[in-house]
Order: C-alpha cells, then sequence, then structure tokens
C-alpha cells in the first residue's frame, strides 16, 4: 500500500478531506514543543483551518523526548489524518499544517536557530504538566528538578521545555529581535501565568539582566479540550482502508472540539477566532469550569473504573452507579464552586456525559490514570479546598482521591500487577508496600507527598476521614461496591 505523502495526497480515497491550500506557499510561524497526539488532534487542526487565508503561520513541531512522531511523519511529509468518531461513523481528514518534525535531543541546535528566527512569533507548547518541571501543588519551579539542575549547568544545550525557552529568548535579545509569544497549550490551571512564572524564574537563575528582558514576553492562558485517546495497531488498519493509503501515525478523536485563548499576542497571530477559537479576556473561568467538570470527573472514572475492572470510559459510562457518581461529582461539589455567569452549566454537565459515553471512542482508563501526581491538584484538590473552606461536602471528590492513593500501591483488586506511570511511582509504590493495606498509614504517607497535597491538607481532620474511610470500603468492599455506596 502507498503511503500517506504529498505524492498520494491527490489520489486518497473518496470522502477523505485534504487540505484546501497550497503547502509549498505555507511558511512557519509558530514552533510547536511537544508534537503528541493531542497537539495534532487540536491546534494543528485550527491552524490547518486558517492557512488558506494566511499561509505565513505553519507549525514547525518538535518533541523533547522521544524521536517517535519524527519517524512517523518524516516519511509523510508532514501529513497526517485525524479519524473524527461519532455515532455515524469515523471521517478522516488529512492535516497539513504541521511543515516539519524536529528531535530535540538530536538537532538542537536548528531548533534553537529556529526559535530564534524572527519569522517565529509563537512558541506553543503542549508538554504535559510533567513537562514544566514543577511542584504542582504550588505551581513554582521546582529547582531540584533533574533536568533543571542539567540546564543551568548547560544553558546552551538545554533538554526542558523551559531551558529550551529560555535559551531562544536569551538568542533572540542578543540579537536584537523581538521576544515570540509563549502559548500554553496544556491542561493546567492558569497555564499562562503558570508557564510564565517558570520561565522567568529559569531565566533570572540564568543571569539577571535576562530575568528582567524576559518580563515582556506574553504568556496567554488558554482552555483546550478535546477527548484523544491513544492510537492502536487496528486504528491504523482502520485509517489504511478508510484513505487509501498507510498512515503511520493517525489520530483518533471525538467530534467535539473547544478552545479558549487569552487575547495577548504582542508580536502578531492568526486570526483564531476565524476558525472557531474564542478570544477572551479571562480565561481562568473556563480552565476551572473544564479541569474540575471534565477532568476531575475522568481522573474519578479513572482510578475507580480501572480498579473496578473497566478498561474504557465508555464501559464506564455503561455501569449506573459510576454515572450517578459522577454527575454528583459535577452537580454537587464541582458545579457550585464555579464562576461561570452565562454558561448553562447542566447543559456543560451533559454535554460531557454524553462525550464520556461515545463508544466509538477507546478511551482507556489506565492512559487517564497516568501522572496522577501532576494531575490531582487541579482536578481534584483544588475543588475540595474551596469546598472545605465554604464548610461543604465533598463525599465523592474524596473517593477520587481514595481511588488515586489505592491505584498506586500497583496491585489491582484480582492481585495483578498495575502499570503505574507517573515521575513518582516508584516512591509511591514503595509508600504504599510499607502501608501495606493500613487506610490510615498510606493515605498519611501519600498525603506527606506537599508537592501533591500542599501543606494544609494532610492536616484537615474532615479531608482526612472521608478519604481513609473510603479507602477501608476500597480495600474491604472492592471499587464497584464503593462507587455504589456513595453514589448513593
Ligand atoms: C484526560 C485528558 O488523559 C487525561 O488525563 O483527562 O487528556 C482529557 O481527555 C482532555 O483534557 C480532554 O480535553
Amino acid at each position: 500500500m502507498t503511503r500517506l505523502n504529498k505524492n498520494s495526497l491527490a489520489s486518497l480515497a473518496k470522502g477523505t478531506v485534504v487540505p484546501g491550500y497550497d503547502r509549498s506557499k505555507v511558511t512557519p510561524g509558530i514552533v510547536h514543543l511537544g508534537i503528541g497526539a493531542f497537539h495534532r488532534a487540536h491546534m494543528a487542526v485550527y491552524v490547518d483551518d486558517l492557512l488558506a487565508r494566511d499561509p505565513s503561520w505553519g507549525i514547525v513541531g518538535a518533541s523533547l523526548r522521544r524521536p517517535d512522531t519524527k519517524e512517523a511523519l518524516e516519511p509523510q511529509d508532514g501529513l497526517y489524518t485525524i479519524a473524527v468518531r461519532d455515532a455515524e461513523g469515523t471521517h478522516p481528514r488529512v492535516i497539513g499544517s504541521i511543515l516539519s518534525v524536529m528531535d530535540a535531543n538530536t538537532e538542537r541546535e536548528e531548533l534553537l536557530a529556529l526559535m530564534a528566527d524572527p519569522a517565529i512569533r509563537i512558541v506553543s507548547l503542549t508538554v504535559t504538566e510533567k513537562g514544566y518541571c514543577y511542584a504542582p501543588a504550588t505551581g513554582e519551579l521546582d529547582q531540584g528538578h533533574v533536568d533543571i539542575v542539567h540546564d543551568l549547568a548547560h544553558p546552551t544545550t538545554p533538554k526542558s521545555a523551559p531551558g529550551m525557552l529560555v535559551e531562544a529568548l536569551a538568542r533572540r535579545k542578543a540579537a536584537g529581535v523581538a521576544p515570540f509569544t509563549v502559548m500554553s497549550c496544556d491542561n493546567l490551571p492558569n497555564n499562562g501565568e503558570t508557564a510564565k512564572r517558570i520561565v522567568t524564574k529559569f531565566a533570572s537563575l540564568r543571569d539577571g539582566a535576562l530575568g528582567e528582558w524576559v518580563q515582556q514576553v506574553a504568556f496567554p492562558s488558554t482552555m483546550v479540550d478535546r477527548i484523544v485517546p491513544s492510537t492502536t495497531d487496528a486504528d491504523r488498519a482502520e485509517v489504511a482502508g478508510l484513505i487509501g493509503a498507510e498512515d503511520a501515525w493517525p489520530i483518533m478523536t471525538e467530534p467535539f472540539t473547544q478552545w479558549v485563548i487569552e487575547d495577548q499576542f504582542p508580536s502578531g497571530r492568526p486570526a483564531f477566532e476565524t476558525v472557531g477559537a474564542q478570544l477572551v479576556k479571562d480565561v481562568e473561568p473556563f480552565e476551572h469550569m473544564k479541569l474540575r467538570m471534565l477532568n476531575g470527573s475522568h481522573s474519578t472514572m479513572a482510578y475507580t473504573g480501572y480498579l473496578g475492572g473497566y478498561e474504557y470510559i465508555a464501559e464506564v459510562m455503561g455501569d449506573p452507579a459510576y454515572v450517578k457518581l459522577v454527575h454528583g461529582l459535577m452537580t454537587e461539589e464541582a458545579m457550585p464552586t464555579l464562576d461561570m455567569p452565562g454558561t448553562d452549566l447542566g447543559a456543560y454537565r451533559d454535554q460531557l456525559l454524553d462525550r464520556f459515553r461515545n463508544p466509538a471512542l477507546k478511551h482507556r482508563t489506565w492512559q487517564i490514570a497516568m501522572d496522577g501526581s501532576q494531575k490531582l491538584p487541579q482536578r481534584l484538590l483544588g475543588t475540595i479546598r474551596d469546598r472545605l473552606k465554604a464548610g461543604q461536602g465533598i463525599e465523592r471528590l474524596a473517593l477520587g482521591v481514595a481511588a488515586w492513593m489505592r491505584y498506586v500501591t500497583g496491585v489491582a483488586e484480582d492481585g495483578s500487577e498495575i502499570d503505574v506511570r507517573d515521575p513518582h511511582a516508584l516512591r509511591m509504590m514503595a509508600t504504599a508496600a510499607d502501608a501495606g493495606d493500613n487506610p490510615e498509614a498510606l493515605f498519611e504517607g501519600l498525603v506527606s507527598l506537599t508537592e501533591v497535597f500542599g501543606t494544609d491538607l494532610a492536616g484537615n481532620a474532615v479531608f482526612r476521614k472521608a478519604v481513609v474511610g473510603h479507602l477501608e470500603s476500597l480495600f474491604d468492599e472492592g471499587a464497584r461496591a464503593t462507587v455504589k455506596k456513595v453514589a448513593g
């Protein structure tokens, strides 16, 4: 079978949507760090929609860790398929906005040179929570992080995202070139502010004058949303059948997509508002809504669902007790903490429940369960803090936290091993091993991870009682019975 690339583009199977602009006219205006599946299903699609109107915003993607995306997309001239799955079927569309992909490990110098080029006006990021090298509870740069230690010692050959951004900015400063705008598209609250705090801290640790200069860089916040399960071999085979060519890395996703962007781009930006993005003054309320409702539910379903023996989110949604739990978590516990005048939160919730139900999306609970230590603070703990302050109940949210604690012990209910993926996995599993099946000791050990829980929650009696109570039930009765009880 022929490979998807610029030569095969004209002969793809009927029904495949292809770029409606002349790719040879497109020039790079954006460097994107962290060219994973999410970016390719989200921002790259918005950019693909606007290149016909303005070809100066092509994307050069870079991966900081692994060369696999480059290896997949290079023979395809950067082209790949997004396959949108709904009840009617799978709809393939070839995206052309990614002009090339660089591997930061082997092409660091070329990548830094490009980032310093005046044509690049935006550097966007999807490096995941852990890519910020910060303490999730405080949002401060983790100066003891191994990559940060490395990058401060070797600032011109950085490995981390903050190190790359600051070295590129230093080169622009030296060349008298205005800074690019840094646009975080990661799932963090105040992602712009957070990126700014980390980048300016890192720059000032490198050199005071650079730290000052970096103050002028714009860091707009964004809220990003699209569910993107990992691609499987079965997905590859299906897409090949649909488009009539082999695509080494298609992306499977849902019809829904949302992007809310803080309008702060002194070096210019594409007309994102013409392709469905919302440009607003303050993104924070949108981020809270999304993180607390969508992601808070997702993480709760991931841990309780995995423990209960459910592989996919759509399966979890087939269990009425779980649906009741998530409905209650959103309605009773998350929604009252949000400040979204003019938004029908009930309708937003119902739309989320429908999205979770999408049977065509094979979204694994295990995938969402990854990196919990980086996700819990913004998804569950912030909501818990707000409610504790107001003297309100936290039963369902606390079950999410307890199920995470039970999950990171690394042992499933049937005694099999759980492949726990998390930057703190080893520490957490050692804590769990010490605690054995004593819920109190497990809580004690894990809540003392202050970079996750801060310093306030360990001593909060209401929080402790709720989480330890759920842990007891998870150990004694199992996840399904516990969900049923807590859902009411
Ligand atoms: C998920 C998110 O894997 C996860 O942690 O909760 O990736 C989620 O699918 C996206 O945030 C949806 O926009």
